[in-house]
């Protein structure tokens, strides 16, 4: 849950390094595109201010949250990324597809980032409704995509330091 000292889309308490030469992918799925466009925008446009190129950064659109699995795999297979950046949002319905939708990609998410040693971000909404994906995508509780982009920064700057 979101709180004061753990919402990251302040941060100001950050010191987030340059990441001028480095070249992300980010893949967005379709579903629930209102939410998913608004996190796609926090994210180009926390990369941009930290210094990555417009051509530097990839956009690659998959058609639901599920897609995200194999759509990261295609980013990171060409090695021409530093990182790739998974974006979605999945709320809650009346059946127990949400459960299954969400563990399949945050584990297929991480095991694709180590299957190709490259950090792979995980900006999925998991919510109940669709006001707390508002809320999560430029509203009271600031932007994922935001989030993901900085963690991608952090870590594309570690895998190359080790
Ligand atoms: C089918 C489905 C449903 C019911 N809900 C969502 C959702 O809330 N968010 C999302 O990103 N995708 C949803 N999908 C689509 C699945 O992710 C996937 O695209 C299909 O099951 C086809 O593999």
């Amino acid at each position: 849950m979101s709180s004061s000292l753990k919402n990251l889309s302040d941060f100001s308490h950050l010191n987030v390094q340059n990441a001028a030469g480095f070249r992300f992918a980010i893949v967005v799925a379709q579903w629930n595109a209102s939410i998913t466009g608004a996190l796609l925008s926090g994210a180009v446009d926390k990369l941009l201010a930290h210094g990555v190129a417009e051509q530097d950064i990839e956009v690659i659109q998959v058609p639901g949250s599920f897609e995200l699995i194999s759509g990261a795999d295609i980013a990171l297979r060409n090695k021409a990324f530093d990182a790739v950046i998974c974006l979605g949002c999945v709320i809650q319905g009346e059946t127990r597809h949400f459960d299954f939708i969400c563990s399949a990609v945050a584990d297929g998410i991480a095991n694709v980032g180590l299957k190709y040693n490259k950090p792979a971000i995980f900006g999925v909404l998991t919510t109940d409704n669709e006001q707390q994906a508002i809320d999560r995508a430029g509203g009271k509780h600031g932007n994922k995509g935001d989030e993901a982009a900085v963690t991608a920064i952090q870590m594309a700057h570690i895998s190359r330091r080790y």
